[in-house]
């Protein structure tokens, strides 16, 4: 009895483990943590910076300059096939108000501009759901847009707990066949 009460609280763990993997964020150093654009691509006339005034943590990334819609940060990451992953940023509105920021996912699909109205000197939560096509790699890209004064922290692209479901039927119906072929070897 003790050995099975061991393997069940192994599957457990196991299962709490592929839950939060699956709520993995596919970018890396999306908060800016580092302190730099570790792990993204920074291009642009005027060169987007890594500031010390967060949404979270220490730093996050500052878009200002000539040329906005020029200057941009990306970065490639791998996506399944067909699922679904919610895409999100956090964005401060600094300077001069009716900014716009623009967001490229997955390559092919075209820039997305999102108004940036919140209050001056504010954080507001930028968020959608995008839809993989391929298996990656897939392009994301977050650019300025004329006027082009803001922030950005907290950047995640984490898949919808769609698949979750199956996964934990999956090792569920795996953990409940295991204690049955203990109990059928048992008695
Ligand atoms: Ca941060």
């Amino acid at each position: 009895m003790l050995k099975i009460s061991i393997k069940k609280v192994a599957l457990v763990a196991l299962c709490l483990s592929g839950a939060a993997s699956s709520h993995a964020n596919l970018l890396l150093n999306g908060g800016f943590e580092t302190g730099d654009f570790s792990n993204w691509t920074v291009s642009g006339p005027t060169l987007p910076t890594v500031v010390s005034d967060p949404h979270t943590g220490s730093f996050s990334a500052n878009f200002a300059g000539s040329s906005p819609s020029l200057n941009s940060i990306s970065q490639s990451f791998f996506a399944n096939s067909g699922w679904t992953y919610d895409v999100s940023l956090w964005v401060k509105n600094n300077g001069i108000g009716d900014d716009r920021l623009m967001i490229q996912i997955g390559g092919d699909t075209p820039y997305d501009s999102f108004p940036i109205d919140t209050p001056l000197e504010s954080w507001s939560l930028v968020s959608f759901l995008w839809t993989s096509d391929s298996t990656g790699p897939d392009g994301f890209f977050i650019r300025g847009f004329d006027p082009n004064t803001f922030q950005v922290d907290d950047v995640r692209i984490v898949a919808q707990p769609v698949p979750e479901p199956a996964t934990m039927a999956a090792l569920g119906l795996g953990a409940l066949a295991l204690v049955r072929r203990r109990r059928a070897k048992a008695s």
